[in-house]
């Protein structure tokens, strides 16, 4: 018989700050994902929820002037209403500054403690305090900085307890190299060579440094760290070592974990040891997905309101926001944020595409039979066609949602869309229409559409929730017509089917109006430069004007761009400067794609001396800032320059 339970996790979320388009990205995958097996039948537990000890809270609090847990407080509810705000249709929240998950955590601690995988011991390391980890020298980045967020580290000593990875290294090896637990399942390679091969470290889990977090009850200057207390939200919230549910013997093991790239290793590494230390079973799935970035960069609390979810809903619609963040990141790869790709989207994929489709049907319908088919048919070429593709949909879907793969799922479904537009044009209804011996044809015809839109609004249901009966409502599709069962299936609406003409349910949205309004919000609410996190670094000793006029730099245009083989970071770009062209190295591969580059402008250090980068000569230098956490922004010039223009 098939396992019927499903248990879907989001990572719970720092509440440092408000959330964002990017918490939104993991939130709205796993709760279409959620309402998908619940429309297969699956008895789904479906958790997300906040992470709210840690130093980093305890900081934000104090400069706030309040408690911390007044601090999470507040923002938990910001969290929680962007997810009522966007449908997000979660079963149960955890917090773990909830008491149930606070003694669990010490049950699971103690337990640990006495097995003998936690012992006590000195602590001396680089300490990276927003992400809150101990890093060792070989795991800094190339400057020395934290390797997640590339902020500076400080040298950290303490006494602290510490969970042995080492008993655990080669079943995990094992997990990663020959199950599909990682999706993809190509970041599995690069944990094994990052941090199994060199001998899994045993991992810090508690500090003295600060007291906002679940004390070690047998040694009360001790604070359990962050990642036991934060991974065991995903047992502890089903009643693990508590009172409060009694859900553990149904629904572990999850499913599905969904996090992005940065708490990978964690998820991948630590809490499969943790589960194997407790003897628990392991979770089946992790999916994890890149970032969404803007302008190059991950996109973070501090880059203003213009990504704001609430912004964006209010003005397209929260599914239409579902919609393209979904259909824009492939399971593994970056996605970029951009507000003109989607509204470019929207109105391809939504107004144009599937609006069109239904309002055009329906129009139709009340335009020939005046709103009411009548019940004679008649078969015809392309028919076929549409009704196999259309019915072969739902076995697509199901497979690309149980892989996790939503955008792939997606464009199924628009394949579809395109299929039964298209058919539109093959059959000609207007042409239909016009001869009244064509009647019964032309109410085949438009059957033929009611019926495609209803399988393919059922199985977009799970990822737009409030547009999709708006659908049903107008093609006349009644409960009893929409189900998962009935997406796998044609002619299951009446032949005398009523439809209903209502609201256009995907407005086209004028991109340069849109854009220019978006440009000042952003403005108005850019973040006020006193809280963004920034310092800037010292101004350098006094120059005269003639030692800059040594300088000379000049507008050139990227021609082709590729990575330098060998090194990671390196770039390098044939460049047009107006005077015959040339060849520069630049350490931005981390930041920027070669394709993001070509064709831009630049700016170049032209009189530089030339100097080989990893055997490849690098006549210049491309001029770029550093963003407040280590990355490197280009600087494009915001007008069109001529090749060769001097800077002053
Ligand atoms: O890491 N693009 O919390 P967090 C895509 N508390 N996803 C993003 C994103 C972006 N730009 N920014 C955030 C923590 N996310 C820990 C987790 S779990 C036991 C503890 C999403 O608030 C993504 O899911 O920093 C990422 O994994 C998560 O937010 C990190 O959230």
């Amino acid at each position: 018989m098939q396992d019927k339970r499903f248990y879907i996790t989001t990572p719970i979320y720092y509440p440092s700050g408000n959330p964002h388009i990017g918490h939104c990205y993991t939130t709205v995958a796993c709760d279409s994902i959620a309402r998908y097996k619940r429309m297969q039948g699956f008895d789904v537990m479906f958790l997300t929820g906040t992470d709210e000890h840690g130093q980093k809270i305890e900081e934000k609090a104090k400069a706030d002037g309040i408690t911390p847990k007044e601090y999470v407080d507040i923002k938990v509810a910001e969290f929680k209403k962007l997810w009522e705000y966007m449908n997000i249709s979660y079963d149960r929240y955890i917090r773990t500054t909830d008491d149930y998950h606070v003694k669990a955590v010490q049950t699971i601690f103690n337990r640990l403690y006495e097995k003998g995988y936690i012992y006590k011991g000195e602590y001396t390391g680089k300490y990276c305090t927003p992400c809150e980890s101990f890093w060792t020298q070989s795991q800094l980045d190339e400057n020395g900085c934290c390797p997640e967020c590339h902020r500076e580290v400080k040298e950290a000593k303490e006494e602290a307890y510490f969970f042995k990875m080492s008993p655990f290294a080669d079943r995990i090896e094992a997990l990663l190299r020959d199950t599909d637990y990682l999706r993809p399942k190509y970041r599995a390679q690069e944990l094994i060579n990052n941090f199994i091969k060199p001998g899994l470290e045993d991992l810090c889990v508690s500090r003295t440094s600060f007291k906002w977090g679940i004390p070690v009850t047998f040694d009360d200057k001790h604070v359990v760290y962050v990642w036991i207390d934060a991974l065991s939200n995903y047992i502890t919230a089903l009643g693990y070592e508590n009172e409060r549910y009694d859900d553990y013997k149904t629904y572990w093991p999850a499913d599905v974990h969904m996090v992005a790239k940065d708490i990978m290793r964690f998820h991948a590494i630590i809490w499969p040891a943790m589960l194997m230390a407790l003897e628990e079973p392991l979770p089946k799935h992790l999916a994890v997905h890149g970032w969404i970035t803007f302008n190059g960069e991950k996109m973070s609390k501090s880059l203003g309101n213009v990504v704001d979810p609430f912004i964006l809903g209010q003005r397209y619609g929260a599914d239409s926001i579902r919609y393209h963040i979904m259909r824009e990141m492939a399971l593994g790869a970056d996605s970029s944020f951009s507000n003109e790709v989607m509204i470019n989207r929207i109105n391809t994929d939504l107004a144009n595409g599937l609006g069109n489709l239904v309002s055009r049907t329906v129009a139709m319908v009340d335009k020939y039979f005046g709103g009411t088919l009548p019940t004679e048919r008649e078969a015809g070429e392309f028919d076929d066609d549409l009704i196999a593709k259309a019915t072969a949909l739902r076995a697509k879907t199901d497979e690309l949602v149980d892989l996790t793969q939503l955008n792939n799922a997606l464009a199924e479904i628009f394949t579809v869309v395109s299929r039964a537009n298209k058919y539109i044009d093959e059959t000609m209804p207007w042409v239909l229409g016009k001869d009244e011996s064509k009647k019964a044809r032309l109410a085949s015809v438009l059957y033929n559409l009611l019926e495609t839109i209803r399988i393919i609004s059922t199985l977009l249901s799970p990822f737009m929730p409030t547009d999709m009966p708006k659908v049903f409502e107008q093609i006349g599709a009644k409960d009893e017509h929409i189900s998962y069962e009935n997406a796998g299936k044609f002619g299951v609406l009446p032949l005398d089917v009523t439809v209903k003409r209502g609201e256009i349910i995907f407005p086209r949205i004028d991109v340069d109006k849109e854009i220019d309004e978006l440009n000042k919000i952003i403005g108005e609410n850019a973040p006020k430069t006193e809280d963004d996190g920034f310092t800037p670094p010292e101004v350098q000793p006094e120059i005269t004007i003639d030692d800059f006029a040594k300088i000379d730099i000049r507008v050139a245009q990227v021609r082709e761009c590729e990575k330098v083989k060998k090194s990671k970071k390196l770039l390098c770009l044939q460049l047009d400067d107006g005077m015959g062209g040339r060849q520069v190295v630049s350490g931005i591969a981390e930041w920027y794609k070669p394709e993001d580059l070509v064709g831009k402008k630049v700016m170049i250090i032209a009189n530089l001396k030339p100097v080989k980068l990893c055997g490849v000569e690098s006549n210049g230098m491309i001029c770029a800032a550093d963003d407040k956490d280590g990355g490197a922004v280009v600087i494009f010039p915001d007008q069109d320059l001529p090749n060769g223009a001097k800077v002053r």
